[in-house]
């Protein structure tokens, strides 16, 4: 007989979805019994580093991935993290243990009540199949919804029983189900667009997540360069979208509506692709856009296009919009932008690393395709000025601001891309919530190289309490904590440090080891 479970498998590989980022229970164990042998399961500890891992993966790889989380309490543990996947527009596919069917609404030990609303409103789909009958097709569609535009996680709650009921017919019409979408933006369209631009007389560029995302770096250089147009980061991109040393790069952006304001004054005209307008962070209130701006806005994302408060969007697929408008606007004849000057002299400390020390001797330490996952959250000026990324898929950044991203996700992105170092640059505030995952490193031997950056606080809730003026605030710091220890306690090998010196020889002694390796550094304390 073939089960239910059987065909779920084949339906999985067909996608493949061999890959299940686990933290079991009892519901669960009805269908991880009948994993077949060319299916992988990673362990995780806890939920929310096993939906982090699956998410640094997924975006790694550029493809869905696939998440086995316990009933309500382990899926309730990934809720954190999860917020992150709505925004860098992550395809996981949450699929969890539901009771008995039969015993369900009695709200048994370890039923999910309301299924459908548990992960709501991160996910973007979610549902409990009718019947044992519907699983397959319920999983199948939820693959579909997951990775058509615009990409984003699902939930699907399957009851334990259904899995070894006999599976229906039809179902190898699943098997072979591929979805495409092909929205892009018509001539008209276009048109419209490339003519704004040739008429722009000082046009800048606003690149978000979505350039990455979609692997249209080189066509934006392409269409920096046509234009002779700077080119910023959108506020909080969650993805590094330009190379960092190109003469038309100047940064992320503030988070802030003055903060962007000010900084794209004296243009006429803002072109922002692949990012929402804008995503904001810290209130500081002042005009949207300097007088007489006109702003166009290209996304994949509906839900960015509608509620933006500002500018006339065009929704459409982001690296055939790029690729196109590169090809379309009329070179240039502004004088080419100037080189960009050195990188600044970093800033030094005398007892313990600066920062930006870090970051700048990271340059010449780390290989040039290396991936950084970072979540450090005061360093944020020292990272953008000294750090020298020139490849597509080379930064990973917490989307939604939900920490235990970070150490997590470089596990996963390390599993998905080994032919490339991951480095993990992680605050010793934010490496609590994701720590775990050093735990699956050690285990599955995943090269991933954590640096924690140690400064003993929540430096960037330090510098948000003199934003908001409320004097001093409980619970700002986090001393007392040894990262070394925590690491071998897991099973990897870690050092620290507190010398520029001893970094580079820890740092180096951990490239050349290929195993997972923990580097906990004294660091200076900074502003974002
Ligand atoms: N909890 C979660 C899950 N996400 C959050 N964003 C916060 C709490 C609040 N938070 C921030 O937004 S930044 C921050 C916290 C606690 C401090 C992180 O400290 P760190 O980095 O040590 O990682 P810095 O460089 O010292 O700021
Ligand atoms: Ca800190």
């Amino acid at each position: 007989m073939t089960t239910v479970r059987d065909v779920t498998y084949e339906l999985l590989r067909t996608h493949g979805l061999t890959t299940i980022f686990g933290n079991p229970g009892s519901n669960e164990l009805p269908f991880l019994a009948g994993m077949p042998e060319d299916f992988r399961y990673v362990l995780g500890l806890h939920e929310g580093a096993v939906l982090a891992m699956a998410d640094g993966y997924s975006q790694a790889l550029g493809g869905p991935a696939l998440v086995n989380l316990h009933a309500a309490a382990g899926t309730g543990n990934a809720m954190g993290v999860l917020t992150n996947t709505v925004y860098s527009h992550t395809p996981l596919v949450v699929l969890s243990g539901q009771q008995v069917r039969s015993t369900v609404g009695q709200e048994v030990v370890l039923s999910i009540v309301e299924p459908e609303n548990l992960l709501r409103p991160l996910v973007k789909w979610s549902s409990q199949p009718a019947c044992a009958e519907d699983v397959p097709r319920t999983i199948s569609q939820a693959i579909h919804t997951a990775t058509l535009p615009t990409q984003g996680p699902v939930f699907v709650s399957v009851p334990y029983d259904d899995w070894s009921q006999e599976a229906p017919e039809g179902t190898a019409h699943l098997m072979g189900r591929r979805t495409a979408a092909g929205a892009c933006l018509s001539t008209g369209q276009l048109d419209k667009l490339a003519t704004a631009l040739d008429a722009a007389a000082n046009p800048v560029l606003v690149l978000g997540p979505e350039v990455d995302a979609s692997g249209a770096n080189g066509e934006a250089v392409r269409l920096a360069e046509a234009l002779n147009a700077p080119v910023w980061l959108a506020p909080f991109s969650s993805r590094c979208s330009f190379p960092t040393r190109h003469r038309g790069f100047r940064g992320l952006l503030p988070s802030s509506v003055r903060g962007v304001t000010d900084a794209l004054t004296g243009h006429d005209l803002i072109l922002v692709i692949g990012a929402p307008v804008f995503r904001y962070h810290q209130f500081e209130p002042g005009p949207f856009l300097a007088p007489g701006v006109r702003l166009l806005h290209v996304t994949g994302d509906t839900g960015e296009a509608s509620r933006a408060p500002m500018g006339e969007a065009f929704v459409g697929a982001i690296h055939d919009t790029v690729t196109r408008l590169a090809d379309a606007v009329t070179p240039n004849r502004r004088p080419q932008l100037p080189p960009l000057p050195d990188f600044p002299v970093p800033a030094a400390s005398d007892d313990r690393v600066h920062p930006e020390q870090l970051f700048a001797d990271l340059r010449s330490l780390a290989p040039a395709e290396t991936i950084w996952v970072a979540e450090t959250t005061s360093t944020t000026n020292a990272f953008w000025a000294q750090m020298d990324m020139q490849h597509p898929g080379s930064y990973l950044w917490p989307a939604a601001g939900g920490l235990g991203f970070g150490l997590p996700a470089a596990v996963g992105a390390q599993l998905a891309r080994p032919e490339r170092q991951v480095v993990a640059l992680i605050g010793d505030g934010s490496a609590n919530y994701g720590i775990t995952a050093l735990w699956t490193a050690a285990q599955y031997d995943i090269p991933v190289i954590t640096v924690i950056l140690k400064n003993g606080t929540y430096g960037a809730l330090r510098w948000f309490s003199e934003v908001l003026d409320v004097g001093e605030v409980a619970g700002m710091d986090v001393p007392g904590i040894d990262f070394t220890l925590l690491a071998r306690g897991y099973g990897m090998s870690a050092t620290s440090v507190t010398t520029p010196e001893d970094f580079a020889a820890a740092f180096k002694a951990a490239l050349g080891s290929g195993k997972p390796a923990l580097i906990e550094v004294e660091t200076e304390r900074t502003r974002p």
